[in-house]
């Protein structure tokens, strides 16, 4: 029998034609996140579910789930999910690492050149038609070269930012809660600082940790008093590792300099004092969006939910103890 899936959003036409194939599927397909009344509708009979960032599956939800087996998430931040209640229910979770790293880290960077080369600025003055011709001191901007990086969060979104770094001969500093072997280190040009050091010595800081209640606002006022006025932010993560009040004064008072931002606090609500700011770049959360790697998230998702229904181990289980716990339902 074909797994009961329910799936939030249409993903590319490759994943749906394999969810098509290989199980019984029930989807979203408006432009927008599914609404709660037609979510807990949907979940009466499913085994699984495919949410995206955009949806809050937490224990009011999983209470119109009685038979759901495994929510398969669409991204490798699992934050949107409630990963306890469901570990309680007996529900397994999973993600989709690895598949995203370089399209992520590659938005990183490009925020990183964007921000420092002032690329939104002078875009926006090209269209307007306010480019009145070349001038040795128009939209000057910060050297890459020779600069320093400080990554906070050394994963693999992290790794592989700190790579291309080294490619445009950036020196690299990094904090993660666990430090690496000095081998490694010495292996990926990395020099580890305590993050209050890493924030006062770094020209660039760029976010890769978890969004958990240890990490919230773990960029508030007080650090970013710490970084130079000079200093460059950049977040890929998730928005409320930031907080985004403080980040507003300090780009209009130039406590920092300039800040690259692909998530925030409130999505898709972002805080009205950082429309009129010049000295940033903003995007939609397109980390992951290309069409391959929104593709390979789609299948890996869907390993992980086969796996699952069909009671083996999913490769990427972040809750191994709802395998143990009695299913509660
Ligand atoms: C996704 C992301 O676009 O994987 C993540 O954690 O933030 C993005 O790559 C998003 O999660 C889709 O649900």
């Amino acid at each position: 029998m074909k797994p009961r899936v329910y799936l939030t959003r249409r993903l590319p036409d490759a994943v749906m034609e394999r969810l098509a194939a290989q199980t019984d599927l029930a989807f979203h397909d408006g432009a927008a996140p599914v609404a709660p009344e037609e979510l807990h509708a949907a979940l009466k009979d499913r085994e699984a579910l495919i949410p995206t960032v955009s949806d809050r599956i937490d224990a009011a939800v999983l209470a119109h789930a009685p038979v759901l087996r495994v929510i398969a998430n669409f991204g490798v931040g699992y934050n949107n999910i409630d990963v306890a209640a469901a570990t309680k229910r007996g529900i397994q979770v999973t993600n989709t690492p690895d598949v995203l790293t370089a399209a992520t880290a590659d938005v990183a960077f490009g925020l990183l050149l964007a921000t420092a080369r002032r690329f939104g600025e002078g875009e926006r003055m090209v269209r307007e038609g306010r480019w009145h011709g070349w001038d040795p001191l128009q939209l000057l901007g910060a050297d890459i070269a020779g600069a320093t990086l400080g990554l906070i969060g050394f994963g693999r979104i992290g790794q592989a930012v700190a790579h291309r770094a080294r490619a445009f001969d950036m020196r690299v500093l990094y904090w993660n809660r666990t430090r690496l072997e000095p081998g490694i280190e010495l292996e990926l040009g990395v020099d580890y600082r305590e993050r209050d050091e890493l924030l006062a010595e770094s020209d660039f800081v760029s976010l890769h940790v978890a969004y958990t209640p240890e990490t919230h606002h773990l960029i508030d006022a007080s650090a970013l008093a710490r970084m130079k006025p000079s200093a460059i932010l950049v977040n890929t993560a998730r928005g409320s590792i930031v907080d985004e009040a403080a980040l507003v004064e300090a780009l209009k008072s130039g406590r920092i300099s300039a800040a690259g931002l692909d998530v925030f606090e409130r999505e898709p609500h972002i805080h009205a004092g950082l429309y009129p700011l010049s000295n940033c770049v903003l995007l939609p959360h397109l980390g992951s969006a290309t069409i391959g790697t929104r593709t390979r998230m789609g299948m890996l998702a869907l390993d992980n939910l086969l796996a699952a229904c069909a009671g083996k181990r999913p490769p990427n289980l972040v809750n191994p103890d709802a395998l143990a716990a009695a299913p509660h339902r």
